[in-house]
């Protein structure tokens, strides 16, 4: 059974509680649980997780690189700042899919550029949760 590894960066904790005109009405557990859903559906695993710390989002590409098991990220502002995302991703050859709620083009400046898209496999974004579905789909009906 494939395992897909969901990693979500700094405060996403908050979403649902703050910003819904930008990132909807949904907690980050609703999006879990309708992930988990979709996943048991099509036979998949799914490690789900949520982290402020750069380092813990480094160290979980780094794992799931090495096991050879693909990741959805949602790096959240991390996405324009962090380096050590990219080389993490570049280095365990880790397969990622980048996913944001927002369409972060239609937004400010300082979020136009990833740091993550020239070493994704894909870029899905603008969709709110639906983001998060559409990349599961991508890499389990083997369109990534
Ligand atoms: O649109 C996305 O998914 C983002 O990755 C979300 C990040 C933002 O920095 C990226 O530019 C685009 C922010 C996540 C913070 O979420 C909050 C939710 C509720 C209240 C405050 C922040």
């Amino acid at each position: 059974m494939k395992t897909v590894h969901v990693l979500n960066g700094p405060n996403l904790n908050l979403l649902g509680t703050r910003e819904p005109g930008t990132y909807g009405a949904q907690t980050l557990a609703q999006i879990e649980a309708d992930l988990r859903a979709r996943a048991a559906a099509l036979g998949a695993d799914l490690v789900f997780k949520q982290s402020n710390q750069e380092g813990d989002l480094v160290t979980w590409i780094q794992e799931a690189g090495s096991a050879g098991q693909p990741i959805i990220l949602n790096a959240a502002a991390y996405t324009h700042t962090s380096i050590a995302i990219h080389d993490a991703i570049r280095g365990a050859k880790a397969e990622v899919i980048e996913v944001h709620l927002s369409n972060v083009h239609a937004r400010e400046h300082f979020r136009h550029h990833s740091y993550i898209s020239a070493v994704a496999k894909g870029v899905i974004l603008g969709f709110g949760p639906m983001s998060y579905r559409l990349a599961l789909e991508a890499l389990l009906e083997g369109a990534a």
